[in-house]
């Protein structure tokens, strides 16, 4: 648990979320000074600490209270939780907002050679992904024999390297698809980045702080529609 009585907030530390996160908290008005190499920090305005971390570490330090907040895309969040509860430990958490930044999806592909595929190609195939829970559950949903592969980088070079029969990535503009010669199919999740929090969460001063913050996100919300 955070005993600390400064809220703690979990970003990425450096990657896609980063700066979005960091402009957001800013948009709130929480002054940060922000040194490049620190894990922690101090808000000068509020009593709030910014902890910034690999995005795959957020969900967990959310579900443990470790952090009471935390920034993260819902395709990490789903995939940590499903894991999480494969373990069966603590995996719930409390979805304070949808962001509008972050927003990829996650789908199939494979070469394009082999042109137009439905489903039915992908029996007895290996799909590599750096989300295994999301994709296995998609391949149950479907009744898909299919093996899957882990990878935490390099995905969309797995069907030229021989590894996987197709892949399973996050997708954005799809030039990286192109660049590879893979073609796009199923998208199995649509994800944004997305604030959340401790479910435990009871400090009353820190619940009294969030409720101050959240109508300012709904206004940062509205003027950007
Ligand atoms: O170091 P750390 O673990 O914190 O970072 P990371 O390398 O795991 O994640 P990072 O920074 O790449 O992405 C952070 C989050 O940004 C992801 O979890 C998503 O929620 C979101 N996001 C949005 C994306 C993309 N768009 C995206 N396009 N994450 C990754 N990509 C990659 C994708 O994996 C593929 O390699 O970009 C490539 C595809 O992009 P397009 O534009 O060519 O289609
Ligand atoms: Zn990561």
């Amino acid at each position: 648990m955070n005993n600390s009585n400064r809220l703690r907030i979990a970003i990425q530390k450096g990657g896609r979320l980063s700066k979005d996160c960091q402009e957001l908290l800013k948009q709130l008005g929480i002054k940060l000074n922000l040194r490049e190499q620190r894990l922690i920090a101090h808000s000068t305005n509020m009593p709030i600490d910014v902890l910034r971390v690999r995005d795959d570490d957020i969900p967990g330090l959310v579900m443990e209270g470790v952090c009471d907040l935390g920034i993260v895309g819902e395709n990490v969040l789903v995939e940590v939780q499903a894991e999480r509860l494969r373990q069966g430990i603590p995996s719930e958490v409390t979805k304070l907002s949808k962001l509008d930044f972050g927003y990829c999806r996650l789908a199939l592909a494979w070469p394009q050679e082999l042109g137009k595929q439905d489903k039915s190609w992908f029996e007895g195939k290996r799909i590599a992904t750096t989300y295994p829970e999301i994709l296995k559950q998609y391949l149950k949903r479907e009744g898909i024999n299919a093996s899957t592969v882990m990878l935490t980088g390099s995905v969309e070079v797995a069907p030229r390297a021989g590894l996987a029969d197709a892949i399973c990535d996050l997708v954005s503009t799809g030039a990286t698809l192109e660049a590879n010669g893979l073609m796009q199919g199923d998208t199995i999740l649509e994800s944004n980045a997305c604030l959340i929090q401790n479910k435990d969460l009871q400090d009353t001063d820190k619940l009294a702080l969030i409720n101050k913050l959240m109508p300012r996100l709904r206004g940062v919300r509205q003027a950007k529609e």
